[in-house]
C-alpha cells in the first residue's frame, strides 16, 4: 500500500522504479487484492442513516448496494461488548443466529451516495423506512463514529458459516462480499450482480473478464475491489480482450480440468500403493466427488493433511501432490462481459464456448449499449432507443441472445433483473453455477448512459429494473436443462403478465428514448409503438415456451 498503491493514487506513479515492482512481485502483471478498501474516498454528498426501530432485518439494502458499502453485521455478546454505544437489534431469525446482535452499518467513506438502499428499504409498514439519506460531513462526530464502527465491524469474524448463504436473499447477505468499493458509477446496475456472485462463490471463483466497464471497475490498478476472506480465499481475476473473453475463460476451465485429472491420477497411485486406510478412503472420496463443490470443500483440508504427512515422510508422489493441492476444491469458473462483448464482438467465441459443453458460467451485463466507451449501439440495443451509431433511434429489434443459447438444449440460460425479483436473481445464479455444463445469465443493468429521468437518477436503478419488468420491457425466465433430463419443461417464465399500459411511460422515463421524441416528434410515437410490439413478440415466445409439453 505505502510503496506502490499510495504513490500511484497520488499521481506519482512515474517516480516509481522497476525495482519497486520487482520487490512486490508485480512484474508479471499480478496485483495485490483488496486495495480498494484502503481508498476511503468519502466523495458523496449523502449517506444512509439507519433507524433500527423500523428495520425488519431483511438485508435487502445490502443485497442491492452496488458498492458493497452497507452490510448486516452479526455479533455475539462478547463482540458487542467491545463497542461503545453501537445500536443493535436482537436477532430472532435465522435460528442459528437467534439471540445474537444485528446491525446494519453503512461505510460512510466508501458509500457513493446513490440512495438505492434507502429507496428499496421496506422498513416498517406503519412507522416508515429504516434508512434515510442524510448529508455527509466527514468532520461531524456522528460520521466519524460511523466510520470508526465500520472499521471495527469488518474485523468481527463473519457468521456466514452458521447459515446456508445460498438458501435465500437474507442469508446471502451474511456472506462477506469479495468484491467491494469498486469505482463504478454511483448506482451502477452491473456491480450488484458481480458482488452477489462473489459472496456466493468468491472463495473458489475464477474470473475471465472482457474489456468493458466490468474490467475497468474490477481492476483499475492500483485499485482492486476483488478481495479475500479471513482464510485468505478470494476470486482470481484476469482481463482479456473484448473479442475473446469466453475463449479465455474456457482456457482457464480446461487448465483446471487437466490439473484435476493429474491430481486424480496421483491419488489413484496412492490408493493402489501402501498409503494409510484413512488416506486411501479420503483419496477415493475426492475422486468420486471431485466435481461437487461442497464435498470437495469438506474433503480438501483432511486430504491436504494426509498428503502433507506422507510428504514429510518422504513419499515422492505426495510431494508432487502438495504442489497441486490448491486444485482440491472445485473451482467456480465465471466469464463476465457486457452486451457489446457478448452479443457482438465476442459472440463467435461465446457461441463456441457454450457449444463446448464445458462447465463455465457466463454473466452478460446487459446495459443495452457499449457503456464504457460512451454508449454505442450493440445488438442488445432495443428498437427505438437512441445510442451512438443509432442517432435517430435504432430501427431493428434486439437480438434474443438467451433464446439462441437455449437451442443447444444443454446450456443453462436465464434472464434476470435484480431489482424486479431478488429471489429469482439468486435462484438463477445458484442454478447456473450448480449446472455441470455451460451456463449463461443475461442480467439487465441500468446505466448512466440510459439517462434515468426519475428523481434520484441512478439512485433509482433498482426501481427502474422493477418498472422494466412490470411493463414488459424486460422479462424474467430460466431454462434449466436439468429439468429436461427429468422429462419436465426446462423453460420457466418467472415474471408476471406485464402491464403493457405502462410501457410507453417507461420509455419516456429514460433520456435514450425521450430524446427520440424531442428530435423526431413525428416518427417517435411510431417507433415506440413498434418497440412495444417487439417486446410483446418476445413475451409471446416465452409464453409458448413455458407451455410446451415435455412429458414424451
Ligand atoms: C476489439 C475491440 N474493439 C473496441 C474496443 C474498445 N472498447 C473497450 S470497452 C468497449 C465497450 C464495452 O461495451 P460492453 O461490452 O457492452 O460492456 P460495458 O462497458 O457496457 O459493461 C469498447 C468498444 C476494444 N477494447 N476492443
Ligand atoms: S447509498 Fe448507494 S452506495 Fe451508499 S450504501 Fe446505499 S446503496 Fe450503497
Ligand atoms: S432494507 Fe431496510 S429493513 Fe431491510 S435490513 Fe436494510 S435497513 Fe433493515
Ligand atoms: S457507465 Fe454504466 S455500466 Fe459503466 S460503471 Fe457507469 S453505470 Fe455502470
Amino acid at each position: 500500500m505505502k510503496e506502490l498503491v499510495r504513490p500511484i493514487n497520488a499521481q506519482a506513479g512515474d517516480l516509481l522504479k522497476v525495482s519497486d515492482f520487482v520487490k512486490h512481485n508485480t512484474v508479471d502483471g499480478s496485483w495485490e487484492v483488496g486495495t480498494a478498501a484502503y481508498e476511503k474516498r468519502g466523495v458523496e454528498a449523502f449517506v444512509p442513516a439507519w433507524n433500527k426501530d423500523n428495520c425488519i432485518q431483511c438485508n435487502q439494502c445490502a443485497y442491492i448496494c452496488p458498492h458493497a458499502a452497507i452490510r448486516p453485521f452479526v455479533l455475539t455478546d462478547e463482540e458487542l461488548a467491545g463497542f461503545d454505544g453501537l445500536e443493535t437489534l436482537e436477532m430472532k431469525a435465522p435460528a442459528a443466529m437467534k439471540g445474537m446482535h444485528f446491525v446494519i452499518e453503512p461505510s460512510v467513506l466508501d458509500c457513493l451516495g446513490c440512495g438505492n438502499c434507502a429507496d428499496i428499504c421496506p422498513g416498517n409498514p406503519k412507522t416508515g423506512k429504516a434508512l434515510t439519506m442524510v448529508p455527509f460531513n466527514p468532520d461531524a462526530a456522528d460520521m466519524k463514529k460511523m466510520a470508526a464502527d465500520w472499521d471495527k465491524l469488518v474485523k468481527v469474524p463473519s457468521k456466514q458459516h452458521l447459515v446456508d448463504i445460498k438458501s435465500n436473499v437474507k442469508n446471502s447477505q451474511f456472506a462477506q462480499p469479495l468484491f467491494e468499493f469498486s469505482g463504478a458509477c454511483s448506482g451502477c446496475g452491473e456491480t450488484p450482480y458481480v458482488k452477489l456472485i462473489s459472496q456466493l462463490f468468491g472463495d473458489r471463483q475464477m474470473i475471465a473478464n472482457a474489456t468493458g466497464c466490468s474490467s475497468i471497475y474490477s481492476a483499475s490498478i492500483p485499485s482492486t475491489p476483488y478481495t479475500k476472506n479471513e482464510k485468505g480465499q478470494g476470486p482470481v481475476f484476469n482481463n482479456s480482450l473484448f473479442e475473446d473473453f469466453c475463449e479465455f475463460g474456457l482456457g482457464m476451465a480446461l487448465g483446471n480440468k487437466k490439473m484435476k485429472e493429474r491430481v486424480a491420477k496421483l491419488l489413484q497411485e496412492m490408493i493402489d500403493g501402501n498409503a494409510s486406510d484413512e488416506y486411501k478412503a479420503l483419496a477415493q472420496e475426492w475422486i468420486d466427488n471431485k466435481d461437487d463443490a461442497e464435498k470437495t470443500k469438506e474433503i480438501a483440508p483432511k486430504l491436504r493433511a494426509c498428503i502433507a504427512e506422507s510428504a514429510a515422510k518422504g513419499c515422492p508422489v505426495c510431494k508432487e501432490l502438495q504442489t497441486l493441492d490448491h486444485y482440491l476444491v472445485k473451482r467456480s469458473q465465471w466469464i463476465i462481459g457486457g452486451d457489446g462483448a457478448s452479443y457482438d464482438i465476442g459472440y463467435g467465441g461465446l457461441d463456441h464456448v457454450i457449444a463446448s459443453g464445458e462447465d463455465v458460467n457466463i454473466l452478460v451485463l446487459d446495459t443495452e449499449v457499449y457503456s464504457n466507451t460512451g454508449g454505442q449501439a450493440s445488438k442488445a440495443t432495443p428498437l427505438g432507443a437512441i445510442a451512438q451509431f443509432a442517432a435517430q433511434g435504432k430501427r431493428i429489434r434486439k437480438k434474443d441472445l438467451g433464446m439462441i443459447a437455449t437451442t443447444y438444449g444443454y446450456v443453462y440460460v436465464a434472464q434476470i433483473a435484480m431489482g424486479a425479483d431478488h429471489a429469482q436473481t439468486l435462484k438463477a445464479i445458484r442454478e447456473a453455477e450448480a449446472w455441470h455444463g455451460p451456463s449463461i445469465i443475461i442480467a439487465y443493468a441500468p446505466c448512466i448512459n440510459h439517462g434515468l429521468k426519475a428523481k434520484g437518477g441512478m439512485g433509482k436503478s433498482q426501481a427502474e429494473e422493477k418498472k422494466a419488468v412490470e411493463c414488459g420491457y424486460w422479462h424474467l425466465w430460466r431454462y434449466n436443462p436439468a429439468l429436461a433430463e427429468e422429462g419436465k419443461n426446462p423453460f420457466s417464465l418467472d415474471s408476471k403478465e406485464p402491464n403493457w399500459e405502462n410501457f410507453h411511460d417507461f420509455l419516456l422515463g429514460e433520456v435514450r428514448y425521450l430524446s427520440v421524441k424531442k428530435a423526431y416528434p413525428n416518427e417517435a410515437e411510431e417507433l415506440f409503438a413498434e418497440a412495444q410490439k417487439m417486446a410483446q413478440i418476445r413475451y409471446k415466445t416465452y409464453i409458448r415456451k413455458s407451455q410446451e409439453n415435455w412429458e414424451d
